[in-house]
């Protein structure tokens, strides 16, 4: 049998660490756990009780999902059983969350994670996923972890990855030496290495943008949509638009496709709706990582020098090409 799974694959790459004693595989291994329990939970979401809102608001006042609730949870709970993870920051809460494993002081690493992104399409039964970014704490072990360990930029981090739940389940991440895929076998519960080594396409023809927001748009990003529809008339008709609303699909789809995604500020959100340290920094990584870029218009997005958790920036992401000629319009 010529299967890998994720954790087999994660001891072999930890070859590639001379100096790793084992405790970013433990950590990732503690993510995967996680992912399938809430692969799980989104899965039967419309037999149980789960779905619909929960009555609360998060910090960005939106209403907070029951499984929202349960992915960080899910989360809290592998982590601090791990004790890898000193602290914790996630879309779900206002502030940083010192972990309370036995062994969670001592964690040398950090993490950020949105657990369930694109949750409003959880009801309606569309892919959604889950975002995650791990960074080495900059306080001593053993101490309380402040907030200077979790607002590191992009070009700090040590891994990142994220879970789309669609058709199937997979895991994408990567720890900078490349990006691997894993699809979710639910007959062995196993992640198997679906896709080794993912490049993204230079170039693409998908572009992703919420054009109901058009016009809010700044001028370049205009143009730049008139500009890819008027391309359209050529015979070929080289682009077209997809938009699912979940960041996690839409991404995974332009990534193994070529495309780009474009989440620019509007009049409602001067500085765009997506979250620096939850969803622009990690897949903006993982953008990198297959080739691909990254920018808010203005500065790439690894290197934005994050001053508060919940902070956004606008984000243009995916195929090079695309990424630039966006750039091009926008200058
Ligand atoms: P969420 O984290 O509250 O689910 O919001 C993030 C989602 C992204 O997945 C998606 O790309 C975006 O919000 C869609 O926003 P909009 O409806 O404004 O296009
Ligand atoms: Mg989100």
């Amino acid at each position: 049998m010529s299967i890998t799974t994720l954790g087999q694959f994660i001891i072999e790459k930890q070859q590639d660490f001379p100096y790793a004693k084992g405790e970013l595989s433990r950590l990732l291994r503690d993510i995967g756990i996680a992912a399938k329990i809430i692969s799980r939970e989104v899965n039967k979401a419309g037999l149980t009780q789960i779905l619909g809102e929960y009555g609360s608001v998060n910090v960005q006042g939106e209403d907070v999902k029951k499984l929202d609730i349960i992915g960080n949870e899910t989360f809290i709970w592998a982590l601090e059983k791990g004790g890898e993870v000193c602290a914790m920051a996630s879309e779900e809460n206002d502030d940083m969350i010192p972990l309370q494993g036995a062994y969670s002081k001592n964690g040398r690493y950090v993490i950020c994670i949105d657990p369930l992104d694109g949750s409003s399409n959880i009801d309606v039964n569309v892919s959604i996923g889950t975002i995650f970014s791990i960074y080495r704490r900059v306080t001593e072990s053993g101490t309380e972890p402040t907030l200077n360990d979790v607002l590191q930029p992009g070009n700090k981090l040590v891994a990142a990855g994220y879970v789309v739940y669609g058709t199937s389940t997979m895991l994408v991440y990567s720890t900078g030496k490349g990006v691997y895929g894993f699809t979710l076998d639910p007959s062995i519960g196993e992640f198997c290495l679906s896709h080794p080594d993912i490049k993204t396409p230079e170039d693409g023809k998908v572009y992703s943008i919420n054009e109901g927001n058009a016009g809010e748009f700044p001028q370049g990003v205009t143009n730049y949509l008139n500009w890819v529809k008027e391309t359209d008339k050529a015979t070929n008709r080289p682009y077209t638009a997809r938009y699912i609303g979940s960041m996690v699909a839409d991404f995974h789809r332009n990534l193994l496709k070529g495309g780009v995604f474009i989440y620019p500020p509007t009049a409602k959100a001067p500085k765009g709706k997506l979250r620096l340290m939850f969803e622009c920094i990690p897949m903006s990584f993982i953008a990198e990582q297959a080739g691909g870029k990254s920018t808010t218009g203005t500065e790439r997005v690894l290197d934005v020098e994050p001053t508060e958790i919940h902070q956004r920036v606008p984000v243009i992401m995916g195929s090079k090409n695309m990424v630039d000629k966006v750039l091009e319009f926008m200058k």
